[in-house]
């Protein structure tokens, strides 16, 4: 049974090996996302939206979504038929929306606690300094429409932003042909979206950001789409924010041979299903599980629906790696920063104090990502590659900010009076100097 996989889908390398080093480099060499002249046709786009607003989403709309409508009121999705498309659903289908909303509304109410909070606090001099949080007035969510439509998107991107005490969340989502997933529509009522379009590309990330007649302009635009809409993203950074810019989906699971073969050849092809880029990696010290998790992909394969998809992304991007103990999987792990960490092993606690860089982790073998992408709490909208070494999960402090507070004592005004002066004639600055210097008695 346990037939060794060395020809395609998978390849299998081992990390004690010499060649190693070479074959994680060629592994992990990063795709050339920014690709020149996608990015010259989005500030095209962008452009055009700037100036024309309205017409040019419309224009851009009837080109690229094979929609064609005689006004922008055509392209907004109202809130009644956002509720019609609840009501439509399945019940099933609706209390599965509704219970995974309640759980991610949970999880996001607990770090809004932890970062929500306002402080103060007085120096001796009675001078008050502290930090004051103000969610973001209006956000717009991105909701990718063509290859994918993530009904679990919609939540794990407004919910955060609704905890977080944004008023206005404007939702975006691409309907190629004009076609509207009721999922997507049901996921936005349960989700508290104040206003839908059914707008995408490049074109919804310049509506957003610059404002049209239509379209409200807003502080923040999240969540993931294609290369135009990434493109797009990057460009109008600085006239509104950003999340991140995603892209394709990642799993890495470290496991120690406990967990039955087949729930991790299965949880491989759960991340490898999304994207023919996507990646899928084991980390394993045990040959023979190895062996074992390669078979199963070979039985399990050919019965999956988006086979090809899962092929091309297991033979593109994917490994089989030996290591030499656990301790080495978590020093590869930090190394690769995987958007998500799988820990499918019998006391996955161990591990996680030498585990440093993740989107997220997956601890024990009952714990299959795909709970996390759906229903888990957690917000499945992570860094990918490699950038959860600097960036964290979308959450309720991606939709909140900071204002810093002081209110300077008449007492504190000489201290701080003297050392500001000193500091301001260094700069020869000296309207800062005399400022500070007419408080001094
Ligand atoms: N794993 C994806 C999220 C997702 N999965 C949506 C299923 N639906 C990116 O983290
Ligand atoms: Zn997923």
């Amino acid at each position: 049974m346990n037939m060794p996989l060395n020809a395609p889908p998978l390849r299998r390398l081992d990390a004690t090996g010499p060649d190693f080093e070479t074959q994680y480099r060629a592994l992990f060499a990063r795709m050339a996302d920014e690709n020149a002249e996608i990015d010259a046709r989005a500030a095209d786009i962008l452009r055009d939206v700037q100036s024309r607003g309205d017409a040019a989403v419309l224009d851009c709309t009837r080109r690229f979504d094979r929609l064609d409508v005689p006004d922008m009121a055509a392209l907004e999705i109202s809130q009644a038929e956002l509720r019609a498309a609840l009501a439509a659903i399945t019940p099933e289908q609706r209390s599965a929306l509704e219970v995974a909303a309640s759980r991610v509304r949970r999880y996001h109410e607990r770090q809004l606690q932890q970062v929500g909070q306002s402080w103060e606090y007085r120096d001796e001099d009675g001078t008050l300094l502290g930090q004051k949080v103000t969610p973001l007035d209006r956000v717009g969510i991105y909701v990718p429409g063509g290859k994918a439509a993530y009904p679990s998107s919609v939540l794990m991107n407004a919910i955060p932003a609704h905890v977080a005490g944004v008023q206005d969340i404007i939702m975006v989502v691409p309907t190629p042909g004009g076609e509207r997933n009721p999922l997507v529509l049901a996921a936005a009522a349960v989700a508290g979206v104040s206003r839908a379009f059914a707008i995408g590309g490049a074109q919804a990330v310049g509506a957003l950001a610059y404002g049209t007649a239509t379209v409200p302009a807003v502080d923040k635009i999240v969540g993931p789409g294609n290369a135009y809409v990434a493109a797009a993203k990057r460009r109008v950074f600085g006239i509104c924010g950003i999340d991140m810019i995603a892209g394709p989906s990642e799993i890495l699971v470290l496991a120690d041979g406990s967990t039955p073969p087949d729930w991790v050849a299965m949880d491989l092809f759960s991340q490898a299903e999304h994207d023919e880029l996507a990646q899928s990696i084991l980390l394993c010290p045990d040959a023979a599980y190895i062996d074992a998790v390669a078979s199963a992909i070979h039985r399990l394969l050919p019965d999956m629906p988006r086979k090809a998809i899962i092929e091309a992304s297991l033979a593109g991007r994917g490994a089989l790696v030996q290591v030499r103990d656990m301790a080495q999987a978590c020093e590869l792990a930090n190394r690769i920063a995987p958007e998500h960490l799988e820990i499918s092993a019998q006391d996955p606690h161990q591990f996680v104090p030498l585990l440093k860089h993740a989107g997220a982790l997956f601890l024990g073998a009952y714990t299959s990502e795909s709970l996390g992408d759906y229903c888990a709490g957690p917000n499945h909208v992570l860094p990918t590659s490699g950038t959860a070494r600097f960036s964290s999960p979308l959450g309720v402090y991606d939709f909140i900010k900071r204002s810093s507070i002081i209110e300077v004592s008449a007492e504190g005004a000489q201290r701080l009076g003297r050392i500001a002066s000193v500091l301001a004639h260094g700069e020869r600055l000296t309207a800062h100097a005399r400022a500070a210097e007419m408080r001094l008695r």
